[in-house]
């Protein structure tokens, strides 16, 4: 039976902030059991040796000092307790490598403003001759603050972070990833502020610039007192992120940018959990992403000015809002069109039989009053294009109500006012709303309730012209009518051509929830109705 006991963590106290083993597991030797964190840094405690464990002595949240029990493990094998006096040496000659770096004023080039001097920071001892830059966490131009990590350094023991003993603005890097470095090897030349009257000044005048006081152990003492046996500590691969050294190890080795993880451990620290949901995550989105590329393509900045003059105008509110919704419905929604063409010779006939009385009435009757109301006689008989698809992908909302949208082009942009229970109005009401609808429309007077609520949409072209399009189905809806500009054809009645006036039907429809032959049956449907309005009498 062993005591696992807290090592030397290079402060008075740490918290247990995570604990990677519990009572039965088997852990093997130098397999991190706890993660601990001071004020000064976080660090895995590794396990000294290989056995079950048998008991926990320490809870999350806890604070914990220097030889404290953290746990006790059986042993595998008999005979083979390790002292934990000898894992500590072992792990304090790792963490005692790090001592304060030196901030050498004295080699500090002069070319600094009056009120700036150039510091530089070097390779503090690292415990070992030499050990390779495996990043560089900083760059010229980047201000940066006490302790704020600057380097990793990987030697054959132990891999550190070299934090930075001063505030002020880094100047250059003298080093490069791959580069070996050895003790007292600059690092970076930092600009540090001082008072501009007294550029000899003590230093501790400058108490944003500590440049004399980096030995002292408060402010230059370096990250890592970390006990860690050697080779399971590991680097920061992001400077400013809440991670422990075995999460930023694999994040490292998985190329994973730890900051763009959300961590769900305490004080928002990225767990190895919170980042194999990440790597999971992106890994299914890049799955279902299209195959070429992945995802939708980023459209290039172009300079049209470059081939003749140009002119940028600003889009409306409503030419926004449109195009997000437009875009959205357009990669979300499947979309198929049906075509199909209508006999309205007679509505027409009727129509124009009816039209004056109705204008003296102050009432406009277009072909698209007869639309609306059509639309909703058929929409009742086919309740599938009266619906929405619900959130949870697994079910359809029918509406028991039937509200038709209708798109009206304002000079501000295409707006689709609804028209409220259409299928309970009359033509001559219908007429009248949509008079109301549009005039409101084109005098900015819409309200948003006014476009809410649509069950169907109607985009109708006519009075401009065009004899077919695919309009693009205005999400909740699963579908929408498109009226081209009607024409006289020749139409074979099995004996003879005969003039008829047919108009042009294209029926965009989300394809996940309406199939062809529902998009077919329902045109023909609109058109029987359409080509013999007495049928909205039944
Ligand atoms: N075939 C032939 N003539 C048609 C027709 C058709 N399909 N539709 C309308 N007309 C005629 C009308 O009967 C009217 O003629 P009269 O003056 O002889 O009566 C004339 O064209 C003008 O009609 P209108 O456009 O003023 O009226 P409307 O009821 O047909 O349409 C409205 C009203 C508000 C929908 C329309 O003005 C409009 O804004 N349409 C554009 C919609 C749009 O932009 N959709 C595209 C969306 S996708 O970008």
């Amino acid at each position: 039976m062993s005591e696992i006991r807290v090592p030397d963590i290079g402060g008075d106290s740490a918290d247990v902030i995570e604990i990677l083993v519990k009572p039965g597991d088997s852990v093997t030797p130098e397999q991190t059991i706890v993660v601990l964190e001071s004020a000064k840094a976080s660090m895995e405690v590794p396990c000294p040796e290989g056995g079950v464990v048998k008991s926990l002595a320490v809870t999350v949240g806890q604070s914990v000092a220097q030889g404290d029990l953290l746990m006790v493990l059986e042993a595998s094998s008999a005979g083979t307790d390790v002292p934990v006096r000898q894992i500590q040496q072992e792990l304090e000659q790792v963490s005692s490598v790090l001592t304060p770096p030196v901030a050498a004023a004295a080699n500090a080039p002069v070319a600094a403003p009056a009120e700036a001097s150039i510091q530089t920071v070097k390779v503090p001892d690292i415990g070992s001759d030499t050990a390779d830059v495996i990043e560089i966490l900083v760059k010229a131009g980047d201000v940066i603050s006490i302790e704020q990590p600057l380097v990793v350094l990987e030697s054959a023991k132990a891999s550190m972070e070299v934090p930075s003993p001063l505030a002020g603005v880094v100047q250059q890097v003298l080093v490069k990833v791959g580069d070996k470095v050895s003790e007292h090897v600059v690092l970076l030349e930092v600009s540090v502020a001082v008072a501009a009257s007294a550029p000899e000044a003590p230093p501790a005048a400058v108490s944003a610039a500590p440049v004399a006081t980096v030995s002292a152990p408060s402010v230059s003492a370096p990250t890592p007192a970390m006990p860690l046996a050697t080779h399971q500590q590991t680097v920061a691969s992001t400077a400013n992120v809440h991670a422990g050294p075995a999460v930023r190890r694999l994040a490292r080795e998985l190329g994973a940018d730890l900051g763009c993880v959300t961590g769900s451990g305490p004080k928002g620290r990225i767990l190895k959990e919170d980042l194999h949901a990440f790597v999971k995550k992106t890994l299914t989105e890049k799955a279902a992403a299209p195959a070429a590329g992945g995802g939708l393509p980023t459209l290039p900045v172009i300079d049209f000015a470059k081939w003749g003059e140009v002119e940028r105008l600003p889009l409306t509110r409503i030419q926004k809002l449109s195009a997000q919704n437009l875009h959205r419905a357009w990669v979300t929604i499947p979309h198929v069109t049906q075509f199909d063409e209508a006999d309205i010779t007679e509505l027409e006939a009727f129509r124009v039989a009816q039209k004056d009385a109705l204008k003296a009435e102050g009432l406009s009757l277009t072909v698209l009053a007869f639309l609306v109301k059509a639309s909703a006689h058929v929409l009742k008989q086919f309740p599938k294009f009266n619906s929405s698809l619900d959130a949870d992908g697994e079910h359809l909302v029918h509406k028991h109500y039937v509200h038709i949208g209708v798109a009206v082009d304002t000079p501000n942009g295409l707006v689709v006012p609804v028209i409220r229970d259409a299928d309970k109005k009359s033509i001559r009401e219908i007429a009248r709303d949509m008079g109301e609808l549009s005039a409101k429309a084109r005098d900015k007077k819409l309200s948003p309730a006014d476009m809410q609520g649509a069950c169907f949409s109607i985009s109708s072209l006519g009075g401009i012209g065009g004899t077919a399009f695919t309009p693009i189905v205005n999400w909740p809806e699963v579908a929408i009518l498109g009226v081209s500009r009607s024409a006289m054809k020749p139409v074979w009645n099995g004996r003879e051509f005969q003039p008829r006036l047919m108009l042009p039907l294209s029926l965009s429809y989300d394809h996940r929830v309406i199939d062809g032959a529902d998009a077919a049956r329902f045109t023909t449907a609109l058109s029987k109705v359409l080509a013999d309005i007495r049928q909205l009498l039944l």
